[in-house]
């Protein structure tokens, strides 16, 4: 494929900084006006003072005093598909978040980040934990008059599957919500390997959520570099399938999507993963792979181990400490 010779001729001369400054300063020129985001009331909204939504695809509550969240429509109509991006819920935003995911009519939530990363919270806990796990089994948002609770959860090693219910409280409706939470991806890094990162995909596209009438929910941090990753990918070997291998300029995809949400890929490693996931989800028939398979297939592959963030303990950030005896 095309994406693949690019790959070897941009891994060749050591291209990849290069090649990402480009996208950058080719991105920098769309002047998008960033008004919502900057208001007094809004302001303390956003998790990073440099990473707003554009107003022309932001969106916009309905229900309630405040209409702004830090989240963008990212669309990409070649592969029919529209994702949500948006920041790790704050404290003071967990209910608007849920709003949203209601108004939206999301049937997903892809979370790319954990709770603490490099002993800092990057996400506010905003999802019930459920008793069998010492958390709470139901909570209660009355700013936007939402319920949310916990169904059960599917642990593998690198990602957890959750059900969850949200009701709408003023009419006592009640939908389900599935959380995908991959939980071994550092900021400014990348998935382990691109086989791992396609199996957690595969697993994501089975549930059907992504062609769902209501965007799926794709959140990091900042929601921008990891979530524009995922997206990038989902996306391109959506229209590679559909109109072959030759179809799409990885490069021109991204400026694309840039338009909707700033800064999506956020190091030119992530942008080189982007590649290589791409380049492995079209090699080989993923649908026949069995899930319980080992990931052995990595060892083939030309990939420098990764760094792993070994600053906070490897279990899992998002539970509670045991209780004293
Ligand atoms: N080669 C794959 C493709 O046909 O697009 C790439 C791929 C990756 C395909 C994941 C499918 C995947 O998940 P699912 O089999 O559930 O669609
Ligand atoms: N100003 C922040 C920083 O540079 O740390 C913004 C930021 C944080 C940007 C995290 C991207 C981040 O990664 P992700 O979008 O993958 O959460
Ligand atoms: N943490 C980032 C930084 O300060 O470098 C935040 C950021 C957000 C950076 C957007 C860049 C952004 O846009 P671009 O990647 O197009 O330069």
């Amino acid at each position: 494929s095309n994406v693949e010779n690019e790959f070897r001729e941009i891994d060749a001369r050591d291209g990849w900084l290069l090649l990402f400054h480009g996208i950058r300063t080719e991105s920098s020129k769309n002047n998008f006006t960033t008004k919502a985001a900057t208001k007094p009331e809004n302001k303390n909204l956003n998790r990073y003072r440099d990473v707003s939504p554009y107003d022309h695809t932001r969106i916009i509550l309905k229900k309630g005093k405040c209409d702004y969240i830090n989240a963008n429509l990212v669309k990409i109509d070649k592969a029919d598909r529209r994702y949500i991006l948006t920041q790790g819920p704050l404290a003071s935003t967990t209910g608007h978040f849920w709003l949203m995911v209601w108004e939206q009519k999301s049937k997903a939530i892809i979370m790319l980040n954990r709770i603490i990363e490099k002993n800092h919270e990057k996400c506010h806990l905003y999802w019930p934990m459920g008793c069998a796990n010492r958390g709470q089994d139901t909570l209660l948002f009355t700013d936007v008059d939402m319920e949310v609770s916990y169904v059960k959860e599917e642990k593998e090693s690198y990602y957890t599957i959750r059900t969850l219910n949200l009701k709408d409280l003023s009419t006592g409706e009640t939908r389900t919500v599935l959380h995908f939470h991959y939980t071994a991806w550092p900021d400014f890094g990348c998935p382990q390997s691109p086989a791992a990162f396609l199996r957690f995909l595969r697993v994501v596209r089975r549930s059907g959520t992504l062609e769902a009438e209501g965007p799926a929910i794709v959140h990091c941090s900042a929601g921008i570099g990891r979530s524009g990753t995922f997206c990038l990918v989902d996306s391109a070997l959506v229209i590679m399938k559909k109109n072959g291998n030759n179809s799409i300029s990885v490069k021109d995809m991204l400026l694309e999507m840039r338009k909707d949400r700033m800064g999506l890929i956020q190091t030119p490693d992530q942008l080189r993963f982007s590649y290589l996931a791409i380049i492995e989800g079209i090699s080989r028939d993923w649908d026949s792979i069995n899930d319980n398979e080992p990931l052995d297939e990595d060892e083939n592959q030309n990939w420098p181990p990764k760094e792993v963030d070994t600053s906070s303990d490897s279990s899992d950030d998002d539970e509670p400490p045991p209780l004293p005896p």
